[in-house]
């Protein structure tokens, strides 16, 4: 895919680092485009019917990043004071910056999160809070598919399913962050329109696995997202001529979703190249996609930051989690002879030590 050169960096650090691929960067050069807060960009148009179709939703809208998605998905279904329920380890409690507290003044109610990604129905059940003039109202419940941190792991449409009813059943609006859920739908082997069937919204991110460089798409019911257009004008994300990026997504969405299968493949054999020590111990779950996430044994003296500036000086780029662990992410500019050096390179550093 691309020659192994000395100088060549094998970054691992996240999805997010993907550059767009050749055919994007073409479809970039010749896009036509309009004033899209006028709604008058064909490009931009163009890539949010798409979206929509795919997601069976009625509409979409393109907006600058999944953080920016999951805060206009909030500020629509909530109002301030309200309460939305979502795991403790949810992107959008724990990297977000605290936008919704900070610009939605709404209160974020945690839920334990299963070591599949999973919040426990009984558990949402009693994070609901009772009609009582003492409490906040609960009015969203948020899912995260894929789960970031509890492993880049996938919820089933089953699952998916019996959250979306415990919403209707008590009046809850219904939010899933999909930054990556095309990696969930092909790990599954299922159409992604079964994973967000009963949702009332869901972003997907076009900058991470897909590798279009700046995008995500939010995806709901016609009036959801005229709301949504709006919330996105008082956020500052109008892009107007943002064809330009929305090309790459369209080329995105047609050519890099099957090929996520691949990512998760070379996750796969990563995590297996680095199960044959007793010292560390990589976790690649059942339902795990293209993230690995490596814990050092605690008797053992070396830091996740430790081992993230010995891999650096290989140049080999990681990301630290927590104090021995690390998080490794699979994507399209890493192929199979990066994942055998990362693995050589880890055992090395380990056995140095
Ligand atoms: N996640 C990034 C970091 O912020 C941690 C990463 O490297 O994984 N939802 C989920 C589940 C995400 O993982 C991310 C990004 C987002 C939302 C936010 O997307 P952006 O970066 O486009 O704002």
């Amino acid at each position: 895919m691309h020659e192994h050169d000395p100088n060549h960096i094998i970054d691992l650090r996240s999805d997010t680092v993907t550059k767009p691929t050749p055919a994007m960067v073409k479809a970039m050069s010749s896009a036509v485009v309009g004033d899209d807060v006028y709604g008058e960009d064909p490009t931009v148009n163009r890539l949010e019917e798409i979206s929509a179709a795919k997601m069976g939703k009625e509409a979409a809208l393109f907006v600058p990043s999944g953080t920016m998605a999951n805060l206009i998905a909030c500020l629509v279904h909530c109002n301030r004071g309200e309460e939305i329920i979502m795991g403790e380890a949810a992107h959008t409690f724990l990297f977000e910056a605290g936008g919704v507290s900070a610009l939605g003044g709404m209160m974020v109610h945690t839920v334990k999160n299963q070591e599949d990604g999973s919040m426990r129905l009984a558990d949402i059940r009693s994070a609901i809070r009772p009609d009582d003039d003492h409490q906040p109202r609960t009015r969203l419940i948020l899912l995260e598919n894929t789960h970031n941190r509890c492993g880049g792991v996938y919820l089933t449409p089953g699952y998916t399913d019996q959250v979306g009813a415990l919403a209707k059943t008590h009046g809850l609006a219904f939010h899933i962050d999909g930054a990556r859920i095309f990696n969930a739908a092909v790990a599954q082997g299922v159409d992604v329109r079964h994973l967000v069937d009963r949702s009332d919204s869901v972003t997907f991110c076009l900058s991470k696995g897909l590798c279009a460089p700046v995008g995500s798409v939010l995806c709901g019911s016609r009036s959801f997202i005229a709301e949504a257009r709006r919330a996105r004008k008082q956020l500052g994300g109008g892009m107007r001529q943002a064809g330009v990026i929305a090309a790459a997504g369209i080329v995105a969405l047609q050519e890099m979703v099957d090929r996520l299968a691949d990512d998760h493949i070379r996750a796969q054999r990563l995590a297996a190249g680095l199960q044959t020590d007793k010292r560390i111990f990589a976790s690649y779950k059942p339902n795990a996609t293209n993230m690995v996430f490596l814990s050092i044994s605690d008797d053992y003296p070396i830091t996740a930051v430790e081992l993230v500036a010995r891999l650096k000086e290989r140049n080999i780029l990681v990301g630290d989690v927590a104090e021995k662990s690390i998080r490794m992410v699979t994507h399209y500019w890493i192929d199979d002879m990066d994942i055998d050096q990362t693995v050589q390179a880890i055992h090395e550093i380990i056995a140095a030590c």
